[in-house]
């Protein structure tokens, strides 16, 4: 009778450790990933188009929703007399970082569908650059650069600290008209 006792115990205490282990907090997500334990997903709907003509245009998103904004996304044209420039920037907030294709740089890199968004990237921090372009009077001079102009179906991949956590995070957006961006998605990993 005590053995069989011992053995329910042990049991249950083998279950409950197992129980635990299924909501460890997870130290990847893929681009793209809507669900999964501690994963955190929003679907913004309708798409959200920032954008600003003479001015830029922000938006602060709170990825885990704990009262704390985690990045900013800006876009904008800005004319003047001559010339005129504008173009989208994500800028992570506080310590956070944002996914890069080499550092040193400022461009924010183009992950794609289901590629693991993990410490193995390129972060860094700061103003980052999405598209950006300029031109002057009479197109004299002009130039473009970033890598997301022509893209689809990519991800911002971000990197936010918590506590002592680190949290890894996707945001989906598109630029099909410059000096906009089209907000559509996110999802991050909780504490
Ligand atoms: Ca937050």
């Amino acid at each position: 009778m005590k053995t069989i006792l011992l053995i329910e115990i042990v049991a249950m205490l083998f279950l409950s450790c197992c129980k635990k282990d299924e909501t460890v907090h997870a130290d990847s997500i893929m681009a793209g990933q809507v669900s999964g334990n501690g994963i955190l997903y929003t679907n913004v709907v309708p798409d959200d188009t920032i954008s600003g003509f003479s001015d830029t245009e922000d938006k602060t998103l709170d990825l885990n929703q704990d009262g704390i904004d985690d990045i900013l996304l800006r876009s904008g044209h800005i004319t003047a007399a001559g010339f005129g420039n504008g173009g989208s920037w994500a800028i992570p907030l506080g310590e956070n970082e944002i996914a890069r294709p080499f550092e040193p740089g400022s461009m924010v890199d183009t992950l794609s569908y289901g590629e693991t968004i993990d410490k193995n990237l390129v972060w860094g921090k700061g103003t980052s650059e999405l598209y950006y372009y300029y031109y002057d009077q009479f197109w004299t001079n002009y130039g473009e650069s970033g890598l997301w102009r022509y893209g689809k179906l990519n991800y911002i991949g971000i990197r936010i600290y918590k506590d002592d956590k680190i949290l890894y995070g996707w945001i989906r957006v598109e630029i099909s008209v410059v000096g906009s961006q089209k907000l559509m998605e996110y999802a991050v990993t909780t504490g």
